[in-house]
């Protein structure tokens, strides 16, 4: 065996000089480090490259049904080391680069995490893709490729500053450029009327403006344990590389903005989380995304099939949120007009081929788009979403006479607005929630007219996560840990991890998994040292001693994107209550704590900022002061990201969901800190309910708070006065007051901060109701329950037995299993894995070209 991967690590080192010389001239003693990451990349991508071009011939010429996946967004981490992972040759590589003199880890941290989303959604949608090459899906991916991504974090004395995250600045060796696919995408012109053969109207365009969409290729690598893998294709689009995107006429004419908009089309994501802002240039890229994807899908399909007649049959399409709803005109208008479809005909196959994903109820985060902007852009398209309204209202007419309300509820253009919920219900076949109790809330508050009149179409399908990514790839101790115990099945059967239980009483399983919790605390702590400096006003590291932190402490984490809805408040909140007490008595509490906190502020996001500083100043105080005598440390992480999160959440002891219910579509960090052997303190939202349910009790002690159904009751009641709590809690009232008295705050600005979220928490703000979110009402159980936690802490063997139980009943949390059922229930597909006779041909021909 050693010998083996002696002779394979050398035969590689010999690929790594050959491309150090060919591709980059470079002498290979005396090779950069991004040099070696550039030839390493390039070796293990002639190994992907087989397998990727057999699976594309398979999946061609097998004719099956085939799935496409829309997104703005996703977040896949490093590619070089996800990569490594799925082909399993991490020994390998290691000693690879032993070899060629370099360090194994230096070498792939040279990557940056491309970050092309903002948070779950984005994440999710990589979760998928892995599941699907891994699962041998027929499928293609979509998206764009931002040349920024979402912005990095900085924090300066406490206050987010966001830098451009530059992820392109190096040639990226896992896209391929494929300029003979380019894309032409038209907007905005003038509109001609004409008609088709089945004598309806379709709409010509003229004077409108080009967009040439280009793709860039990334291989979606399966995870398998035989040479037997499928590769499937991320095409993301970008505008930047076209030099005729560039608008010289306006440019001579001083325009220098709007001269480079269309190249600069596909610049920046879009760095809000769960909040839309109708904005021009984002509605341009959406209209990209579907408008090149699209023409991608029916050319495929018309070289496969020749014509369309089984179109219906033979694609889905799944829009990950509304954010690529436009498909949805847009295969109607193409099907009417290029393709000579009737209308009718045109809008049953669009409704059979798309599915749409829902994400969340924050009705901020729900697209709308102005009905001019849109009609000005998209003139054609706008034209078609009015004949599906039409149709639409005529259907809600025809089966309730009486109820115009009901048809302005339901409209998908109203109040000069064009609901893009609505279009993307009607004009598709399958909505879907993304937990039990966010299906629920969507047919019951939300689309609850839609619901009744398309009861068949509504469904939920509750988030997963892969664990090869989230356990075996990110934390090495624990899958080693699980290996030894019941073997590796678990890594393509989720189910597997059950066996786990057997060893949760086990006692030197407990106290082998606690010392793997222990190693992951000190490599986080290590990695922080070295990259969570923090920094002065002016952005500069000033030195930050880590010294006193206790490896031994309870280690609670609450690492997400900040929003009012995920309530950080409630920790911070927790935590100042928590230092009053210590300052009374360091005795009161029995085990020391170290709160993490990480995640990033959308840009406009006020409050959501001034927590951020809020935890900067507790944690300025708090850290340092000698009366507590270090019971209580806080940390907040800088730029949350993939990469850190593979640092954080092994690390944890105790995973903090603390959502208002009702709110929290699903969440999937929940699942991932889980998995990772960490205990939930939560509330009875999204996934964490089915995580109770199948964890059971008594393994999941730490559920708190109000229920979706009691915070909606209160609201209709209009019953809630946070006036209340403040003046009969006494430990509450003191820590609010906190916020406004100087206990924490040290300059104006602060003083401002936390005054500003005293209020909204006390009087509301911007028409909004105090504390909408349910912070104070939920804050005493919430703290008690903290305290349940410590109690339990105490008995090491005891936390250690529930978290083990915890990792043993996450089986079903898989994203594996989220995407069968989605084959299943959606969209009717079946693994294709790569044919072996094809695989071989390829095989051969690669040897015969490779050149001795
Ligand atoms: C987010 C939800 C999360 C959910 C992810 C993935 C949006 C719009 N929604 O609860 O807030 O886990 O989607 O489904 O980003």
């Amino acid at each position: 065996m050693d010998h083996q991967l002696e002779e394979q690590a050398e035969n590689i080192v010999k690929k790594v000089r050959h491309y150090l010389i060919t591709q980059m001239g470079r002498d290979p003693k005396k090779a950069f480090p991004w040099e070696i990451f550039q030839a390493i990349s390039l070796t293990l991508r002639e190994r992907v490259m087989v397998n990727w071009a057999a699976t594309i011939r398979t999946m061609n010429e097998s004719k099956e049904r085939r799935l496409y996946y829309l997104s703005m967004e996703y977040l896949p981490g490093r590619m070089l080391v996800n990569n490594i992972s799925n082909l399993r040759v991490h020994p390998l590589l290691k000693k690879v680069l032993e070899k060629l003199g370099y360090d194994y880890n230096q070498i792939l941290s040279l990557e940056s995490d491309p970050g092309l989303g903002n948070g779950g959604l984005g994440r999710l949608a990589s979760c998928f893709l892995d599941s699907l090459a891994t699962q041998n899906l027929p499928a293609l991916a979509y998206g764009l490729r931002y040349q920024y991504g979402i912005f990095e974090q900085q924090i300066w004395e406490g206050v987010q500053i966001e830098k451009p995250d530059c992820w392109l600045l190096n040639e990226n060796p896992w896209e391929m450029r494929n300029d003979n696919y380019a894309k032409i995408v038209k907007f905005a012109g003038l509109t001609r009327k004409k008609l088709n053969m089945h004598q309806e109207t379709v709409l010509d365009l003229h004077d409108f403006e080009e967009v040439r969409a280009l793709p860039f290729d990334f291989p979606i690598i399966g995870y398998s344990e035989s040479e037997l893998f499928n590769v499937l294709s991320l095409r993301l689009w970008s505008t930047k590389e076209s030099p005729h995107n560039f608008h010289l006429q306006r440019y001579n004419a001083g325009q220098i903005g709007p001269a480079a908009e269309n190249t600069a089309l596909t610049d920046v994501l879009y760095p809000n989380d769960n909040h839309e802002t109708g904005k021009r240039i984002r509605l341009k890229q959406e209209f990209l995304l579907v408008s090149a994807s699209l023409q991608d899908i029916l050319e495929r399909h018309i070289e496969n099939f020749g014509d369309f007649h089984n179109l219906a049959d033979k694609v889905r399409i799944q829009i990950n949120d509304t954010h690529p709803a436009l498909v949805i005109p847009e295969m109607i208008r193409l099907l009417t007009h290029r393709f000579s479809l009737s209308w009718q005909k045109a809008f049953e196959m669009t409704q059979e081929v798309v599915g749409f994903t829902n994400h969340t109820i924050l009705s901020e985060a729900l697209e709308r788009w102005n009905k001019e902007r849109l009609a000005c852009l998209l003139p054609r398209q706008y034209w078609v979403i009015e004949k599906i309204n039409q149709k639409l209202c005529e259907h809600v007419r025809k089966k309730y006479p009486q109820d115009e309300e009901k048809v302005q509820r339901m409209s998908i253009i109203e109040n000069g607005q064009i609901r893009m919920a609505n279009l993307a219900i009607y004009g598709s076949h399958k909505i879907n929630g993304v937990a039990r109790l966010h299906g629920e809330i969507l047919k019951t508050r939300i689309f609850k007219d839609f619901y009744e009149m398309y009861p068949e179409k509504f469904t939920h399908i509750t988030n997963g996560i892969t664990q090869r990514h989230w356990l075996w790839h990110c934390n090495a101790y624990l899958s080693e840990f699980i290996n030894a115990r019941i073997g590796k099945k678990w890594l393509t059967d989720f189910s597997q991890i059950e066996n786990l239980r057997d060893f949760a009483s086990d006692e030197p399983s407990q106290i082998e998994f606690l010392e793997i919790k222990r190693k992951n605390k000190e490599r986080l702590i290590n990695f922080l040292k070295e990259h969570n400096q923090q920094r002065n006003l002016m952005g500069q590291h000033i030195a930050t001693s880590f010294d006193k932190i206790d490896l031994d402490s309870l280690f609670s984490m609450q690492v997400k994107r900040i929003h009012e809805y995920k309530r950080q408040l409630m920790n911070a909140l927790q935590l100042i209550m928590l230092y009053f007490e210590l300052l009374e008595n360091p005795d009161a509490i029995a085990v020391k704590r170290t709160a993490v906190i990480a995640g990033k502020a959308a840009a406009g996001y006020f409050t959501a900022k001034y927590v951020i500083q809020l935890f900067h100043c507790l944690a300025r105080k708090i850290n340092n002061d000698p009366a507590i005598q270090d019971k209580l440390k806080i940390i907040f992480v800088e730029n949350y990201c993939v990469t850190r999160a593979e640092k954080i959440i092994p690390a944890a002891d105790l995973s903090e969901q603390i959502s208002t219910a009702g709110m929290e579509a699903s969440g999937t960090g929940n699942m991932k800190l889980t998995i990772n052997g960490a205990l939930t303190i939560g509330t009875e939202d999204g996934a964490n309910i089915e995580m109770r349910e199948a964890i059971k009790e008594p393994w999941w002690p730490f559920s708190f708070g109000s229920s979706a159904d009691e915070l909606a009751h209160l609201q209709r009641q209009d019953s809630y006065n946070p006036w209340d709590i403040y003046s009969q809690d006494s430990k509450i009232k003191r820590a609010l007051d906190a916020l406004k008295d100087g206990t924490f705050a040290q300059t104006e600005s602060e003083e401002e901060a936390f005054g500003a979220l005293f209020d909204t928490l006390m009087m509301g703000y911007g028409g909004q109701k105090a504390d909408r979110y349910f912070v104070l009402y939920d804050l005493k159980s919430y703290y008690e329950t903290e305290r349940k936690v410590e109690k339990l802490y105490q008995n090491k063997s005891a936390w250690a037995e529930t978290a083990i139980h915890n990792i043993a009943q996450m089986g079903r949390f898989s994203s594996d299993g989220s995407i069968h059922e989605y084959a299943n229930k959606i969209w009717g597909i079946d693994p294709l894995p790569v044919d072996l006779k094809i695989l071989r041909e390829v095989q051969q021909v690669y040897e015969e070209s490779t050149l001795r």
